[in-house]
C-alpha cells in the first residue's frame, strides 16, 4: 500500500516537471511564438518630394504588418526597400508582414533628376 501511495507521488512529480518544462521551452523562444502571419499594423505614410523623403527611417518590430503609403509632392517617385523585395510608388500603398530582422536601406528606384541620390532612408527591423 506504501509502495503504491510512493508511485502514484512519482508520477504526480514527473507529470508536474514535464509541465513546468514545457511551459518554460515556450518562453525561451519568442521568434516561434511571433506572429509571422501578420502582428500589429504598423503604418507610415512617407511624402516624397525632389529633395528626398519627409521619413528616412522607418522602424518596426519583427512579426508586424507594416503599410507604408508613398504621396508624391513633387515629380514621380518609389520606394523601394533593398533587401525586402518591397517597393510602393507613388499614390499607392503597399502591406507585408516584417519577416526579416535588420537594416535595409531604401530608395527611390524612379530616376527622378538631380536630387534623386538625396532620397534614401532605412527600414529598420528590431
Ligand atoms: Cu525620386
Amino acid at each position: 500500500m506504501a509502495q503504491l501511495k510512493r508511485t502514484a507521488w512519482m508520477g504526480c512529480l514527473a507529470l508536474a516537471a514535464i509541465l513546468i518544462l514545457s511551459a518554460c521551452g515556450k518562453i525561451e523562444d519568442p521568434a516561434a511564438s511571433a506572429n509571422l502571419n501578420g502582428g500589429p499594423v504598423k503604418e507610415f505614410t512617407v511624402h516624397a518630394r525632389s529633395s528626398g523623403y519627409d521619413i528616412q527611417e522607418i522602424k518596426v518590430k519583427m512579426g508586424d504588418t507594416v503599410k507604408i503609403t508613398l504621396k508624391n509632392e513633387q515629380g514621380m517617385h518609389s520606394l523601394k526597400i533593398k533587401g525586402y523585395n518591397k517597393e510602393v510608388r507613388g499614390g499607392k500603398t503597399i502591406t507585408f508582414v516584417a519577416d526579416k530582422a535588420g537594416e535595409f536601406d531604401f530608395s527611390c528606384n524612379v530616376s527622378c533628376g538631380k536630387n534623386h541620390e538625396n532620397m534614401t532612408g532605412k527600414f529598420i527591423v528590431k
